[in-house]
């Protein structure tokens, strides 16, 4: 059995130069409550189909990285308790045969593999608060410096250090758009305290800063910084006190490492009865959709 197997569906929309978008499973096994996390993959999924683009969610099954589930993976990205795994990871699980869901970052380092482009996320790991004592930066920056694929988020949650992740990125040589803003989201809310230098109306316009990339030989991956709308964001001081308090409660409880993201958001999600989770799925939503119009802008222009 291969190490990687692309699902037929992927494989044909890929050849036949069709839009394909890929989908994290890591948002799904750790990022979202069950059972809602089910619906959302398979929300994520019909969406894309419905406008006419290949879904590629990718995670590992039985050893074998996947780019596009079945109906049965779907399920276990989202019932099984998965492992998370970054790229660091995949020899491991795959060399075992064993399961895991893959992070922005193995998920890049799959679909790029596989020949997609265009990949859509909710929010992208970063460096955290505190990453000058932990050195807790995620794998997701600079896998994305050595990875070609465009990835639409709704820039970095607010947990994490924005202006160190800002930072990283700008020395990683990775461009970061606006996708019709100026300023960086902060996943729940449209906007940070960061300006960015580059903004973006279309999707065409990111497929040809794709196609530019490409020409002047640089590999890096793109990143799309898509906001939540205005009437769907999370209300400002409700978030910035739920927030300290999850953070808090973290230090307090000494979770550190690859387990910190998943502790916050799904304690973030208690301590706002739901609403959070609301954002969460309304800004995926939105990067789906991006996302699949920039395939879609990239397959017309191959
Ligand atoms: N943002 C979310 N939900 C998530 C993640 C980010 O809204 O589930 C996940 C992504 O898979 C991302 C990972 O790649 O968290 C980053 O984890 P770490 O900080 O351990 O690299
Ligand atoms: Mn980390």
């Amino acid at each position: 059995m291969s190490a990687v197997v692309v699902a037929p569906e992927v494989a044909n929309a890929l050849s036949d130069n069709r839009p394909v978008v890929a989908l994290e499973s890591t948002i799904i096994s750790h990022g979202l409550p069950r059972p809602r996390n089910y619906e959302a993959a398979v929300e994520f999924e019909e969406m894309l189909r419905a406008e006419g683009v290949t879904p590629a969610t990718i995670a590992v099954l039985d050893g074998v990285a996947r780019i596009g589930l079945d109906a049965d993976g779907v399920r276990r990205i989202a019932d099984d308790d998965l492992a998370k795994a970054s790229v660091r990871d995949l020899p491991i699980i795959a060399a075992r045969g064993g399961h895991a869901a893959t992070t922005v970052a193995a998920t890049s380092h799959l679909a790029a593999l596989a020949g997609i482009r265009v990949f859509a996320t909710g929010g992208l790991g970063g460096v955290h608060r505190g990453a000058s004592d932990s050195f807790d930066e995620s794998a997701d920056l600079s896998i994305l410096a050595v990875t070609p694929i465009t990835v639409v988020s709704a820039g970095v949650k607010s947990v994490l250090d924005i202006a160190a992740t800002l930072e990283r990125l700008e020395s990683l040589s990775v461009p970061v758009v606006g996708f019709g803003t100026t300023v960086f989201p902060s996943f729940w809310l449209r906007e940070s305290a960061h300006t960015l230098d580059w903004s973006v109306d279309t999707a065409a316009e990111v497929a040809a800063i794709m196609r530019a990339q490409d020409a002047l030989g640089r590999g890096q991956g793109i990143v799309v910084a898509n906001p939540v709308p205005l009437d769907r964001q999370w209300d400002p001081q409700e978030h910035d006190r739920v927030l300290a308090q999850a953070l808090a409660e973290a230090d307090a409880a000494g979770i550190h490492g690859k387990a910190v993201t998943p502790f916050l958001l799904l304690r973030i999600v208690e301590l706002s009865d739901g609403r959070s989770l609301e954002v969460n799925l309304d800004l995926a939503l939105n990067n789906v959709r991006v996302a699949g119009q920039i395939a879609t802008a990239w397959a017309a222009t191959a």
